[in-house]
Parts: C-alpha cells; sequence; structure tokens
C-alpha cells in the first residue's frame, strides 16, 4: 500500500539502544557472567537464604521495581512508528514548520491510540473515545499533536478536567465499572454540566465503538495556531482522515468481543503493520484568518465545538503512513510522552481555557509516571534534532555532559550552547492580550446545545437508532431516577423525539413539548454514511468449510478476496485440513470455535451439499452464521450454502435461482455455481456490500443472537 521506507532517523537512533540477547551471556545489571539463576545460595541445601547472594537480590529487587504508574486517563494504548510527508509546499504561506510546507521531508512519527476511562489492561472494544497521539520527530525538534478521535470534549476550561475524570473514571467506591461510562457519577456529572452534552451525543454514536484504529477520523479538538515566516497567525484546526473510511462496530458485537479477543484494536493494528498493510491517513487543515475570529455562532476558543466543515473546508496537506511496530511495548508505547506544548516554529497556541491548562498538566505528569525530568532522553521521547540545554542533573541523567559553565551567559564554554538566529528559531506568537483577572466562563460559550443539534440532524437513521440504544443502553444502568430524569431533560434542548425516545426506553416520563426548537441545520460530513466505501482492504472474512466441500470454490473465494485486498481466513470444525467433495483436502487456517463471527467482518459459506449439511449440525457454526448476519455483516453462500443460512434462521432474502444466477438480497449475497465455479458478479456483489462495511437498511430486530 504505503511507499514509504520503514527505516528513517529515529529507526537509525534507536539502533543505537536496541539490545539483543542473541549470542550473549547471562550476567548481572554490573556485567558479571552468572551460571545459575534457577536457585538462589542457601546455607546448606534445605536452608535459608543468604544475604550475599546479590543475584538474587538484584533479580528480585529490579522485579520489585517493573511497574510506573499508568496514566491517569489514557491508560490502555497501542503504539506504531512510521511518517509523515507533505503533498506540496502550499501551507507555507501560513506556517513556518517545515514538516508540513516541505513535500521532500519525510519526517518520523509515533503514534499511539488508546482508550480514555480504563485501566492499563481494560478491553479494547469499550464505548469510550479514543485518542490518537501523535509524536512528530521533526528536523525543527519534536511537535506533538495529541488527539481524539472526536473533535469535540466534555469541558470548556482545564479547571474541570479532574471533576469531569473522578465522575467517569470506576466509582471510589466499589471501584466498577471498568472501561465504561455506564454508570451513575459519569451522568450525575453530566446532567450538571450542559456543555458535555454536544461531545455526550458523540460519545453515545457509533464514532465511540471503532472498527479499528486504521479506521478512525483524529482530530486536534482545539483551534490552534499557525504562524508563518513572517509572524503572521491563522486559526487552525487540525484533522486526521483514514484512507481506509471511518467505520464501527456494533454495540452488541463490542461487548462480545471483549470476551472473545479483549485485544481486538490493539491486535488489528499490529497485525496489520507487521503484514505490510500500513494504515494511513491524510492530515488535513480548517483554516481561519484572524480577522474571522468573531464571524462564527459559537467562539473558536470553545474546545466543545467544531467548525462544521461545510462552513471552513478540511484541505488536504500531507499523509501519515504507520508501517513499524515498536520492538518493545513498555520502552517505546508506554514510555512514550506526548505533550501539547511540544511544538514548534510555525505552530502556536491560543487562549482556549482547556488547551492553555493541558499545557501545565501533560509535562507535570510525565514527571511523576516516568520519574524525573529527563524523560525526554528517554529513547522513544528523544528529539531527532539535535538537543543542546543547559538544564543539567537530575533522577536518570544519562548524557555526560562535558562543558564547565552550565549558565548562559558564559565565556567558558565559548558562550555555548548559543542563541541561534534562524529559521528554526521558535519565536512565540505576539498576541495582543489585556483584561481584568476574572474567574467567569465566558459569554460566548454558553451555547451547548446547537452543536449536539447539529450532530443529531446530521446522523443518517441509523445512526440515530443507534445514538438512542445507547443512551437507553447507558442510562438504563444509572441507578438514579433523578439523574436518569436530567439527561432526558438536557436532551430536550438537544432534540424532543429524542428526548422522549430516551425516556420511553428508561422509564421515565416523556418531556411534553420541546425545550428548545431544533435549528435545522446539519453537517453532512459529521455522519460515517458518508465515509470512504470503496475498498474492502484488510477486511476480515471467514470461509465456513467441512469435510466435503467444494475445493474449486474455496480455491476462487480466498483468490478473488485476496486479489482486492480482503483477508480470508478458512475456519471449520477441526484443526489441520477437512476432505474436498472430489479429490485432495483443503487447508484449515483455524477451528471455528477458536474465533467467532465478532472478529470478522463477512462470511462465506460455500457448496457442496456434505459440507453444508456437516456445518449444519455444529451449532457453534450455525450460530456463527446467524451472529454474522445479526451485526448487518455482509453474508454470502454458494447455491447449496444457502441452506445453512436457512438452518441460521436467515430467511425471507431473496436467493439466486436458475432464473438468476446472483440476488444481493439486504446484503445476503448468493450464488448458482456452475461446475465449481462462482460468477463473477457474485464476487462484485459481495465486495461492493463489504465496501459498505455494514447493511444497515437489514432488519435484524427478530433475530435472536
Ligand atoms: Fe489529555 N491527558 N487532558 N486530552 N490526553 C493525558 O497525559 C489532560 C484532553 C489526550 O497516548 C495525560 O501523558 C487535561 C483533550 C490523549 O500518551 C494528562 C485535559 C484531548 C492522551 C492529560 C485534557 C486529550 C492524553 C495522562 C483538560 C484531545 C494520551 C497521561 C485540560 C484533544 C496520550 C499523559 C498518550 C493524556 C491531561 C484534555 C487527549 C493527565 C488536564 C481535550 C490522546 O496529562
Amino acid at each position: 500500500m504505503a511507499s514509504q521506507s520503514r527505516r528513517d532517523a529515529k529507526d537509525e537512533q534507536l539502533d543505537q539502544v536496541r539490545k539483543d540477547p542473541q549470542d550473549t551471556n547471562l550476567t548481572t545489571q554490573q556485567g558479571v557472567k552468572i551460571d545459575h539463576t534457577d536457585d538462589a545460595l542457601t546455607a546448606g541445601e534445605r536452608g535459608p537464604t543468604l544475604l550475599e547472594d546479590f543475584h538474587t537480590r538484584e533479580k528480585i529487587t529490579h522485579f520489585d521495581h517493573e511497574r510506573i504508574p499508568e496514566r491517569v486517563v489514557h491508560a490502555r494504548g497501542s503504539g506504531a512508528y512510521g511518517q509523515f510527508q507533505p503533498y506540496s509546499g502550499w501551507l507555507s504561506d501560513y506556517t513556518a514548520a517545515r514538516f508540513l510546507t516541505d513535500p521532500q521531508e519525510q519526517t518520523p512519527v509515533f503514534v499511539r491510540f488508546s482508550t480514555v476511562q480504563g485501566s492499563k489492561g481494560s478491553n479494547d472494544t469499550v464505548r469510550d473515545v479514543r485518542g490518537f497521539a501523535t509524536k512528530f520527530y521533526t528536523s525543527q525538534g519534536n511537535y506533538d499533536l495529541v488527539g481524539n478521535n472526536m473533535p469535540a470534549f466534555f469541558i470548556q476550561d482545564g479547571i474541570k478536567f479532574p471533576d469531569f475524570v473522578h465522575a467517569v473514571k470506576p466509582e471510589p467506591d466499589t471501584g466498577i465499572p471498568q472501561g465504561a461510562s455506564a454508570h451513575d457519577t459519569l451522568w450525575d456529572f453530566v446532567q450538571l454540566q450542559p456543555e458535555t452534552m454536544h461531545m455526550m451525543m458523540w460519545l453515545m454514536s457509533d464514532r465511540a465503538i471503532p472498527r479499528s484504529y486504521r479506521m478512525m477520523q483524529g482530530f486536534g479538538v482545539h483551534t490552534f495556531r499557525l504562524v508563518n515566516a513572517e509572524g503572521r497567525g491563522t486559526f487552525v484546526k487540525f484533522h486526521w482522515k483514514p484512507m481506509l473510511g471511518t467505520h464501527s462496530l456494533v454495540w452488541d458485537e463490542t461487548q462480545k468481543i471483549a470476551g472473545k479477543n479483549s485485544d481486538y484494536n490493539r491486535q488489528d493494528l499490529w497485525e496489520n503493520i507487521a503484514n505490510g498493510d500500513y494504515p494511513e491517513w491524510e492530515l488535513g487543515v480548517q483554516l481561519v484568518d484572524e480577522s474571522r475570529e468573531h464571524d462564527f455562532d459559537f467562539d473558536l476558543l470553545d474546545a466543545t465545538k467544531i467548525i462544521p466543515e461545510e462552513e471552513v473546508p478540511v484541505q488536504p496537506v500531507g499523509k501519515l503512513t504507520l508501517n513499524r511496530n515498536p520492538d518493545n511495548f513498555f520502552a517505546e508505547t508506554e514510555q512514550v510522552a506526548f505533550h501539547t506544548a511540544n511544538v514548534v516554529p510555525g505552530i502556536d497556541f491560543t487562549n482556549d481555557p482547556l488547551l492553555q491548562a493541558r499545557n501545565f498538566s501533560y509535562l507535570d505528569t510525565q514527571l511523576i509516571r516516568l520519574g524525573g525530568p529527563n524523560f525526554s532522553y528517554l529513547p522513544v521521547n528523544r528529539a531527532i534534532s539535535d538537543i543542546s540545554t543547559h538544564q543539567r542533573d537530575g533522577f536518570q541523567q544519562n548524557r555526560v555532559h562535558t562543558s564547565k559553565a552550565t549558565y548562559h551567559k558564559n565565556s567558558l564554554s565559548g558562550g555555548c550552547p548559543a542563541m541561534a538566529d534562524d529559521q528554526d528559531v521558535f519565536r512565540h506568537y505576539q498576541e495582543k492580550v489585556e483584561g481584568a483577572k476574572i474567574s467567569k466562563r465566558s459569554e460566548s460559550f454558553k451555547d451547548h446545545y446547537s452543536q449536539a443539534t447539529l450532530f443529531w440532524n446530521s446522523m443518517a437513521h441509523w445512526e440515530k437508532d443507534h445514538i438512542i440504544s445507547a443512551f437507553r443502553f447507558e442510562l438504563g444502568k444509572v441507578e438514579h431516577t433523578h439523574i436518569r430524569e436530567g439527561v432526558v431533560e438536557h436532551l430536550n434542548h438537544v432534540d424532543h423525539d429524542l428526548a422522549v425516545a430516551v425516556a420511553e426506553g428508561v422509564g421515565v416520563t416523556p418531556p411534553s413539548t420541546a425545550a428548545r426548537s431544533n435549528h435545522g441545520k446539519s453537517s453532512p460530513a459529521l455522519s460515517q454514511e458518508n465515509s470512504v466505501k470503496d475498498t474492502i482492504a484488510t477486511r476480515q472474512v471467514a470461509v465456513l468449510v467441512a469435510d466435503g466441500v467444494d475445493s474449486g470454490e474455496v480455491e476462487q473465494i480466498k483468490q478473488e478476496l485476496t486479489d482486492r485486498g480482503a483477508v480470508p481466513q478458512v475456519l471449520s470444525l477441526r484443526d489441520g485440513s477437512v476432505r474436498a467433495s472430489s479429490s485432495g483436502h483443503v487447508q484449515v487456517d483455524a477451528r471455528i470455535d477458536t474465533l467467532a463471527s465478532v472478529v470478522f467482518d463477512a462470511v462465506v459459506v460455500p457448496g457442496t451439499g456434505e459440507s453444508v449439511q456437516n456445518l449444519s449440525a455444529d451449532g457453534y457454526s450455525v450460530h456463527f452464521v446467524t451472529e454474522a448476519y445479526k451485526h448487518f455483516k455482509p453474508v454470502a453462500a454458494s447455491q447449496e450454502g444457502v441452506a445453512m443460512l436457512q438452518r441460521a434462521g436467515v430467511n425471507g432474502v431473496r436467493h439466486a435461482d436458475d432464473s438468476q444466477s446472483v440476488a444481493n438480497d439486504h446484503g445476503v449475497i448468493t450464488a448458482v455455481s456452475n461446475e465449481g465455479s462462482l460468477p463473477s458478479e457474485f464476487f462484485e456483489e459481495f465486495a461492493s456490500t463489504l465496501a459498505g462495511h455494514r447493511v444497515w437498511d437489514r432488519d435484524t430486530s427478530h433475530v435472536p443472537a
């Protein structure tokens, strides 16, 4: 997919610290060779362990100290290296940042994706915001874009962050729930803090349950500032758009995946990179001239708001490719330290009060998490540009500074490090500010509902259904009735129908009239209905086989899917191989009961009658098909495989027959095979349905799965 080389300046820098035990002997941390590490030194074979056994003590002591505090939020994450490259140089009118404007410059990056609420070991597929943090190792120093997969945020001012996080985290007495927001304290916070409403709409939408880290958008969230070489500033919002489109799981599925494979998103990212299917995103910018700062019906400094793409278009500026897995989870993914204040010349802040608080928080949190002020020299954090400071000493100092003078100005070290005076110098944007000191939210931050309504109005019918179900699920877990009522009350300011639908589901009295009339505006770019739907690359397809299967059909299915970039896996009732209907065998990739339909994007059941009969007699296999159908996935079968669909309860759909060799009824694709060969139209139908990811106009409410 991607042309970028995996080898880059960061990779070469890491070579200096990579340590492979190949051809070495076991030693202590002091480099003394050891020939015994299974038994401690004792006084006699059954006697007490001796204090002088320095190897045992060192081994256990190190082990005792292996853990560091997990991140306060975003504790669970997965990371990968790659590169970013701009398409052209036009953005240099707006920014002096070389990594955004020099199309010849390929900048190494490390990206960490994360969930927010749960601990390090929590499930991947929970309903939550996903972090999307990118460290650009630019030639002008490190730039961190620490974003999320949703473009708004819960609160407007950073001073509320501890309140919000305390509310969403597991409750303090029970420690429940882990990796979930469906509990009283979060919703109590929400009902008393209406600025959360826009973000809660996103959180209740399918954005909160992404199919893959590779298939989600990223957003810088805040309005930042670009500054060009002449010092002129322009407001900017950053967007990441996945080349594979933005796709989500369905709620029932996420809960099942949590049991079947709690590392679902982590494994998906790792395996695709390992297989050479490098995920890519396009970086886009929304630019707003400073003269237009007050032209919007919201405040650009309010992080609970988006700038609708229809008002200010997202202009693509370059591409991010992730193409290298880390070597060591702890050293790299755990120790990576992002900081919103890591900026390079050409990028600056605005007075967004949330951003200002973040600029304090991230450095502070790394000091406790990584144990001192030298974490920027850890391999994953180290810049590839030269680092030369007067900062000295501190825990874990691992540089040997040789100069005598550790102060500026000095004559003893020749005045070095000297002040630079070139285009790589960071100079703060000269924004004029004045005002009285005041603890008060700006009036321009007071509209908490219009964009929640905009989001609601922009959803496709199935997205609206999912949002209603999500609110019902979450509030259904809330024990206090007054909290349920409070949330419904706010929803009635967003959209009356939404409030009524939620109220009816959670047993509170539906509001009789709207608290606010719906403005009727929408932003089509917000709907996943309008996402990229032209590829089946990397989609996982289960091909169910059993003894007596038509090997020609299986080969053809595998070939056609692989040619289009999908990843077929042959599953059967046992490992190894199954007997083919003619002669020979069909190789099996995995046993059906070691996996589940929920970890696949689609399922195909090839002929023949004997194979289908064998599968139909196995409850797990039948359930596999039923469940895939329930979750709106493309389900395909050759003519004889139709019997399996019927056994799985996929009834009432039109099938291929002698009059019509291929049928596609609500994503159930069937074909009449001609001497072991399926018509090409079958694969075209299957691929276009799979590219759409799910078949939302299928009614599966009656399907028991
Ligand atoms: Fe963070 N956030 N955050 N946050 N955040 C952290 O930093 C914080 C906010 C985001 O993969 C912490 O190193 C405050 C918005 C990501 O390592 C901490 C406020 C957005 C990550 C912190 C916010 C984010 C973090 C915890 C409100 C989206 C994971 C550990 C003022 C634009 C980065 C750490 C990674 C992590 C503080 C709000 C995204 C405590 C105080 C808004 C992706 O410093």
